[in-house]
């Protein structure tokens, strides 16, 4: 298993995505834990390659196509993530998206998938999302749990100034706000008037699970 991973996660740190989608198909096929492919397999591959970025050991092209591999193999797991959680009556409305001027999505669309997986309706909206639109979205969908995500400190400040809008629209009360994404703290969310934080997928989903009970 452990080897496996590995491969995993060398597929994404080479960018290649053919061989990252073959290794989700074979994931798939063996019936190996959805989850930990993800999380302990891609995910640690991409965030090394977002390391030697840093370090100057990639440049962009090379994270970009990392990037690309594991947004791959995501897609080609989904459907075993969704199944994986079973049916059963939804447990509510969630629109979820990454704000204005931040494109980074991979982290987004696992928090999506882990719901989706646990019985809730997911309005997607993509990335960088103009902060209008959340809030006609919330307008228009009436959503339980509004879901924001940002990657860069810059666009973080988007999360504050969605929930000013959504208070300034008298909005605010009608929708619970869950908040993520590698700069986002407790401390952000209280700063900010959000209703919790998450810092990773399953504890979304049980933080979603808290705050909407
Ligand atoms: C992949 C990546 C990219 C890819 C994105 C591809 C894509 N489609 O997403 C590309 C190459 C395009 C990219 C571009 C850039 N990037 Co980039 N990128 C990354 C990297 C390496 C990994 C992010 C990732 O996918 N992680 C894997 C996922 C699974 O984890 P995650 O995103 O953290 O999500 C988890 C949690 O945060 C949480 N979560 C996430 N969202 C939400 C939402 C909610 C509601 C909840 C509850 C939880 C939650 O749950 C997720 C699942 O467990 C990070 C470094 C890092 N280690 O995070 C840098 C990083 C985020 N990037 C960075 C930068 C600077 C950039 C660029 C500005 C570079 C440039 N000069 O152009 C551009 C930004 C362009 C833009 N306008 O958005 C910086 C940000 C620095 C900062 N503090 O602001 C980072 C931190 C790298 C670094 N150390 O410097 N990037």
């Amino acid at each position: 298993m452990r080897e496996f991973l590995a491969e995993c996660k060398n597929a994404v740190l080479d960018g290649d995505r053919e061989r990252a989608v073959g290794l989700a198909v074979r994931a798939i096929d063996d019936g190996i834990e959805v989850l930990d492919v993800i999380e302990q397999g891609f995910a640690v591959g991409i965030r090394e390659a977002g390391d030697r970025w840093e370090k100057g050991e990639y440049f962009l092209p090379e994270l970009a196509f990392s990037a690309e591999s594991m947004k791959a193999a995501m897609e080609t797991l989904r459907p075993a993530l969704i199944e994986s959680g079973g049916k059963g009556r939804s447990k509510g409305t969630v629109v979820i998206g990454t704000v204005q001027g931040d494109i980074h999505d991979i982290g987004k669309m696992l928090v999506a998938t882990m719901l989706a997986a646990n019985g809730y309706e997911i309005v997607d909206l993509g990335a960088d999302v103009a902060h209008d639109r959340f809030v006609s979205e919330v307008k228009n969908q009436q959503p339980d749990l509004l879901c924001m995500s940002a990657l860069l400190t810059t666009t973080m400040m988007g999360q504050k100034t969605i929930i000013d809008m959504l208070s300034e629209a008298g909005i605010r009360n009608s929708v619970k706000v869950l908040i993520g994404g590698a700069p986002a703290t407790e401390t952000w969310a209280s700063d900010i008037g959000a209703d919790g934080y998450a810092d990773n997928a399953v504890a979304a989903v049980h933080k979603a699970d808290e705050i909407l009970s």
